[in-house]
């Protein structure tokens, strides 16, 4: 080939590599005028067998041909790759001026809150926070807690029966039994969790709710402990002035038996539409564990005390926020659960 041939070519690669966008391009002018089977690499390797005159003025002249297309290579790389950061800059360019977008914190759901704040006072008490099965035997919901064959809250149409021996707990006690079984006095627990019972939804059942029960078992648990214990917890959820009162109830697992009231913090006692102008209202169940009960997990009731109490937290929670209506609770909508 003749040299104005060559030089030729060599402007084309300069224009070419002036031109180029992107950095593919640039691979290809490189392999092309640079690469192994380039014209200006088959120059370089022919040189040793021309003669010397020939070899001196074609080796200058294709190293510094060379060595322009590097520098012109070597320019246009970095002329594309600063385009490359610019076009992305401009293109994730983020408006400082925007009002930042606010990240929604999730809570805990308000039942949960009357739970965790009902069980850190049972638990600054010495109460221990146990948990258990929601599908339980008819033996642990029903039977270990002294409740007769025949008696009505065994009704199919009142418990979620599975088969004739399992159902979802109708209140947590079958969670007490268990302990009372593994464990030795003395005890002292909590268990809080989801009951079930057949009732048909209103703004004061839900077939699914929210209880909580407690045991302390012990060589000298009184009545008066039990009394002592549940009124601290009521001043402790209600405040010191709410006044608290016991009457006697009937379970068929404590004997005797009794219910906890508290004045309505509503009315302050007058009567008022959310105490149904009683004045009062009923928070709880208790009693002293009935000796059957004891016989049947093995704690001699010759030896041992004990006293035992539930509540729903239901009712509880809607006392606190003053809500008419527990389906709210389970629901699950965000205008109403994002307000507690
Ligand atoms: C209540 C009321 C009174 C109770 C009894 C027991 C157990 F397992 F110890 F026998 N657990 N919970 C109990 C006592 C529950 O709910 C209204």
């Amino acid at each position: 080939m003749r040299e104005e041939e060559y030089i030729l070519k060599i402007e084309h690669a300069k224009e070419r590599l002036k031109k180029a966008e992107d950095l593919k391009e640039l691979e290809e002018i490189k392999r092309e005028y640079l690469g192994k089977n380039s014209f200006l690499a088959q120059i370089l390797r022919s040189l040793g067998k021309m003669p010397p005159e020939d070899r001196v003025y074609w080796g200058k002249l294709a190293n510094k041909w060379k060595d322009e297309l590097e520098a012109l290579w070597e320019e246009a790389e970095k002329r594309i790759k600063i385009n490359i950061i610019q076009k992305r800059l401009k293109e994730e360019e983020i408006d400082i001026t925007l009002p930042g977008r606010r990240k929604s914190i999730g809570k805990l759901h308000p039942l949960t809150q009357v739970v965790e704040d009902i069980i850190s006072v049972f638990k600054e008490m010495g109460f221990q926070v146990v948990y258990g099965p929601e599908l339980e035997t008819d033996y642990y919901n029903f039977t270990a807690l002294n409740i007769p064959q025949d008696h009505p809250v065994r009704e199919s149409h009142d418990s979620f029966y599975v088969d004739k021996e399992y159902l979802l707990r109708t209140q947590t006690s079958p969670v007490q039994i268990r302990v009372m079984e593994k464990r030795k006095p003395p005890l002292r627990i909590v268990a809080p969790g989801k009951c079930y019972r057949r009732d048909f939804p209103d703004a004061t059942h839900s077939p699914m709710f929210f209880q909580i029960e407690g045991l302390a078992v012990d060589y000298d648990v009184s009545f008066a402990e039990l009394k002592g214990v549940l009124t601290i917890f009521a001043h402790r959820l209600f405040g010191k002035d709410r006044k608290v009162y016991f009457i006697p109830s009937y379970f068929p697992f404590t004997e005797p038996s009794a219910e906890m009231y508290v004045e309505c913090g509503i009315c302050k006692g007058e009567g008022c539409k959310a105490c149904g102008n009683s004045g009062v209202l009923e928070i709880l169940g208790c009693g002293m564990v009935h000796p059957q009960v004891f016989r049947e997990v093995g704690i001699d009731p010759e030896i041992y005390t004990g006293f035992a109490f539930g509540m729903g937290l239901d009712r509880i929670a809607m006392q606190i926020y003053g809500i008419e209506d527990i389906r709210l609770f389970y629901e699950n909508d965000l205008r109403f659960l994002t307000q507690f």
